[in-house]
């Protein structure tokens, strides 16, 4: 059969790009989010399946894991799903954002990684934690951000290191500015403000990040792409 990825986050950006990739490259891809309608669009356009599910909803999960195995098992996993909120400066940010944004970059990609873990173990597999450029180092207004992206990047690279020996590999790929609508999310909407990000340079596209996904899992199976950094030629900091 032809391997088989989940792609969460499926539904915009960086992981619809994904999903459009590896099935290009001959994928079984099973593409994941809450908002169907794209979903549904994405499978009519490229023949992936789609599933509802909700990285921070632990019955999401549950159900993907029964779909997954009701259904010819697993090869890889893009946690994709994330997002930025809660960009104030540390004495006026929000609480609640930041334990949003926490439950969706972290808790999100601890419990969809532990819950299909079993099923890449058995016949091998991979691990893709999408983190970011973020995550390198501070910024004015990045701590929440910065900090689970971090958080992120730690989870992949330890699992990794623990289950050396065995026929997973975990790969942590960190993007720098790409053109999709995170900025909206992350400006809440405020279009004007989320154009000036990308002011004075060009952007990756979500294609050029979905690249270079696809050629992390495209190696030797005793190959092992650690950590790959992405940026555009011209984003000088980490924000
Ligand atoms: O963002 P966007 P990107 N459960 O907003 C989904 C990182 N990154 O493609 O559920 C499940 O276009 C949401 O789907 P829906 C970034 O942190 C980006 O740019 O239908 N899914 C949508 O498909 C993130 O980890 C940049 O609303 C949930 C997707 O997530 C990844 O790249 C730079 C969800 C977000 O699509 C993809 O972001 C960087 C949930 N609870 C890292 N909540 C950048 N763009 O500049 C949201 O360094 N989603």
């Amino acid at each position: 059969r032809s391997r088989r990825a989940l792609v969460t986050g499926a539904s915009a950006g960086i992981g619809a790009a994904t999903v459009r990739r590896l099935r290009a490259d001959g994928w079984d891809v099973l593409a994941t989010a809450r908002r169907t309608d794209r979903l549904e669009a994405l499978a009519a356009e490229t023949g992936a399946q789609t599933l509802r599910v909700d990285v921070t909803d632990d019955g999401d999960v549950a159900a993907l894991v029964e779909h997954l195995r009701a259904t010819g098992g697993l090869d890889a996993v893009v946690n994709n799903a994330g997002g930025a909120l809660g960009l104030e400066p540390v004495a006026e940010t929000d609480v609640e954002q930041w334990r949003a944004m926490y439950e969706l970059n972290v808790l999100g990609t601890l419990r969809v990684t532990q819950a299909v873990l079993p099923l890449l173990r058995e016949g091998g597999g991979d691990v893709v934690v999408i983190t970011s450029t973020a995550a390198l180092a501070p910024y004015p207004g990045g701590a929440g951000y910065t900090g689970v992206k971090h958080a992120a990047r730690m989870l992949a690279e330890t699992l990794r290191w623990e289950l050396v020996g065995e026929p997973v590999r975990v790969i942590q790929v960190a993007p720098g500015a790409v053109e999709t609508e995170f900025s909206l999310v992350r400006f809440a909407g405020d279009e004007e403000r989320a154009a000036k990000v990308y002011e004075g340079y060009r952007p990756l596209s979500a294609d050029d990040v979905a690249d270079a996904i696809a050629w992390t899992l495209s190696r030797p199976a005793h190959v092992n792409v650690d950590s790959l950094v992405i940026r555009p030629l011209a984003q000088a900091t980490n924000t």
